[in-house]
């Protein structure tokens, strides 16, 4: 099949424009900044080009088979009294074939590709087919028995089914300003909003999701009773459940088992043990008194998501120190050099304590997804580029590692370190993963720009180009010509639609500023940076950021401006901090945003966790377009386990286990002598 890539942007928005199509214009925020969303953004060429053509071309469709193939739609069916076979899977899959349909959604904002459209809708029909008369849409329990609707709210995924679909019906209206979906969701979240709220039901999901889904909901529809139902839900985190009052939960309190379990031991400990400190999910206490990340690492990224939304766009301090502390925890004691997070330490898929950072671990590609959307809107509430640094770490290493370079295979897992190697498998029985790799890799394009009054902010580098629509609703035109993150070299023209005065903003990341993420969990073994230079239309101009991270360019821009920015990129040597006990006389290799590995294919006969590198053996990086659809590999000299010298080389850590099965590690040793007092 051909790529169609539409029309560019600014075409497309005259278009619609003079068509009179409204089309999801989000509402703003009370403060911070607002994002500039995924349509105005069209990534092409560079880096992230070739990946979403794989994503329209393989991974949608690819995505759709199976959830087809494995009676998520049929579910649908089958709820709607149009299917005579049995239900299928799980309580939580709806949401994959949500997930998915979102995901084709961003892709159709690029592509035309009226087929893929035809399936969406077509399975779209079959869904809302099933919706009830009082808005209820979760295919399980239409089937399974409606009596039992929002009876177990712990252990079953019902608000988090409804949020992904809220997330998918939101971007099929912004695709074209259809209300089917939108009108859909609104029923749904009319339901729940019936049910549960300060005067209704006291309860909440097991699984966070539904609460920054209802954000974007209240941002497409500005219906403000969708904001508040997020507060609420917010707000009785922590409290006690299924109670008609607001009321602080007491651990000390007894169980008390819904009707009709009473008696059921081993559910009521569990039950119980799920609200525990480590129990999953964000619920041992108010979040607004919660310091540390703890729990099931997914659950935690969306709900630390909504936080920060919900500070940004009500008048909710509480929620943003609370979210500013377990900020700090995450960075200061709990994040993997490659932005993962999550060490499973307490059978949770959760954080572990705090420093104990195993690189045999768990870190699930659903809460790399999670921790991205979280640094996004972080950076969105308080306006400051090191969120977008550790977004960046995230996304090119953590979460991309998720999905093979073909984009049909996928882990759930995302170890740092592997002694047989990995193999991404086709599909996986519980979805998450697959179907969030789904709609996450096309959404990048909604990460690279940010704005303000009479600001634009560039927080990522990216070749392609973006029309954005400006407060004054005029728009500014802006293309990136570079071939980052193999290389720092970036160029930005600049056109507005008519010469305006304002704030280009462009984020000099912590990495070439010496700091491989902000704070000391990890550090480059050589403090000294080259200068980054900046010039505008030729003009050399001072590259030192302000305390927020970024190069403020204020001035009167007119169409043709030119801005280019020049970010050297030596081989890095980065350590952990010496509390990662793991990682004590290790190394790590980075370039740029990108952190690397060692796999067994490139280094043949070696054993990867014997071999050292010396601190003072050259590393060089040399551009391999022909490898691993075109990286940048470093070389180097190391010594083996007899102190012989040997060849090494490293590839990107996002490209491993994308060809022969071996071992791998970021992770490699320094010989003992350079690991003393001098580190
Ligand atoms: O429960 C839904 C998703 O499935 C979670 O986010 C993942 O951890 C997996 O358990
Ligand atoms: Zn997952």
């Amino acid at each position: 099949m051909k790529n169609h890539l539409k029309p560019s942007l600014m075409c497309t928005l005259i278009a619609l424009g003079l068509s009179g199509i409204s089309r999801g214009d989000d509402l703003p925020p009370q403060r911070g900044l607002d994002n500039v969303s995924h349509d105005q953004v069209e990534l092409r060429g560079g880096f992230w080009g070739p990946r979403l053509e794989i994503h329209h071309q393989t991974t949608v469709p690819h995505a759709l088979d199976a959830l087809e193939r494995n009676g998520h739609v049929t579910n649908f069916d089958k709820a709607a009294g149009t299917f005579d076979g049995e239900l299928r899977g799980h309580h939580a899959f709806d949401s994959d074939l949500h997930k998915t349909l979102e995901g084709a959604m961003y892709s159709l904002q690029h592509f035309d590709d009226p087929d893929l459209r035809k399936r969406v809708d077509g399975i779209l029909d079959r869904i809302l087919a099933s919706q009830q008369e009082d808005g209820y849409l979760i295919s399980y329990f239409i089937v399974k028995g409606l009596e039992n609707k929002w009876s177990d709210m712990r252990l079953e995924h019902q608000m988090y089914n409804a949020g992904h679909f809220f997330e998918f019906a939101v971007e099929h209206n912004r695709l074209d300003g259809g209300t089917k979906a939108l009108d859909a969701a609104k029923r749904f979240a009319d339901h729940i909003d019936g049910i549960f709220g300060p005067d209704k039901r006291h309860d909440v999901g097991g699984h966070e999701e539904i609460e920054l889904a209802l954000i974007k909901l209240y941002r497409a529809t500005g219906e403000k009773r969708y904001l508040d139902l997020c507060r609420f839900l917010l707000d009785e985190r922590g409290c006690q459940h299924n109670v008609k009052e607001h009321q602080r939960y007491d651990p000390n309190t007894p169980y008390v088992a819904p009707e009709g379990e009473e008696g059921d031991e081993r559910r009521a400990a569990m039950l119980k043990r799920l609200r525990t400190r480590n129990g999953r999910m964000q619920d041992h206490k108010p979040l607004v008194e919660q310091t540390e990340a703890i729990g099931h690492a997914v659950r935690a990224g969306y709900i630390y998501s909504a936080m920060a939304d919900i500070a940004r766009f009500s008048e909710a301090p509480e929620y943003e120190r609370a979210v500013d502390q377990i900020w700090q925890d995450v960075l200061g004691r709990k994040m993997y050099v490659n932005g993962g997070i999550g060490t499973a330490q307490y059978g949770d898929e959760g954080f572990g304590d705090p420093y104990l950072l195993p690189n045999k671990t768990y870190c699930e590609s659903c809460s790399s997804i999670a921790h991205v959307f979280w640094q996004h809107r972080m950076n969105l509430l308080k306006g400051e580029a090191k969120y977008a640094d550790v977004m960046e770490l995230v996304l090119y290493n953590a979460a991309l590692s998720g999905m093979s370079l073909s984009g049909d295979g996928f882990f759930y897992q995302n170890p740092l370190q592997s002694d047989n190697g990995g193999e991404r498998r086709s599909w996986i029985g519980l979805a998450c993963c697959p179907t969030n790799l789904a709609r996450f890799t096309p959404q990048v394009g909604g990460f690279v720009y940010a704005r303000a009054n009479k600001q634009l902010f560039v927080n990522l580098f990216a070749a392609g180009e973006a029309a954005i629509k400006m407060e004054d609703g005029k728009t500014v035109k802006i293309t990136q010509d570079t071939n980052y993150p193999w290389d720092g070299k970036v160029k930005l023209t600049v056109s507005p639609e008519e010469e305006s005065k304002f704030d280009l903003c462009v984020r000099i990341p912590g990495w070439a500023l010496g700091n491989p993420v902000p704070g000391d969990l990890y550090r480059f073994a050589d403090q000294d940076t080259a200068p980054v230079a900046l010039t505008v239309n030729g003009k050399a101009v001072e590259a030192i950021p302000g305390r927020d991270g970024y190069v403020h360019l204020e001035r009167s821009w007119k169409g043709g401006d030119v801005v280019e920015l020049d970010m050297p990129m030596p081989v890095r040597r980065v350590y952990a901090h010496e509390k990662v006990l793991e990682n004590t006389g290790k190394v790590a290799l980075m370039r740029g945003p990108v952190v690397y590995c060692l796999e067994g294919v490139d280094n043949k006969d070696l054993d990867l966790f014997k071999l050292t590198v010396p601190r003072d053996s050259d590393l060089t990086a040399e551009h391999r377009a022909d490898l691993l659809g075109g990286v940048t590999v470093l070389k180097g000299q190391g010594l083996d386990e007899n102190q012989k010298p040997v060849k090494l080389t490293a590839i990107p850590y996002y490209a491993w286990a994308n060809r022969e099965k071996g071992a791998m590690t970021i992770w490699i040793k320094e010989p003992e002598s350079a690991t003393g007092a001098d580190r």
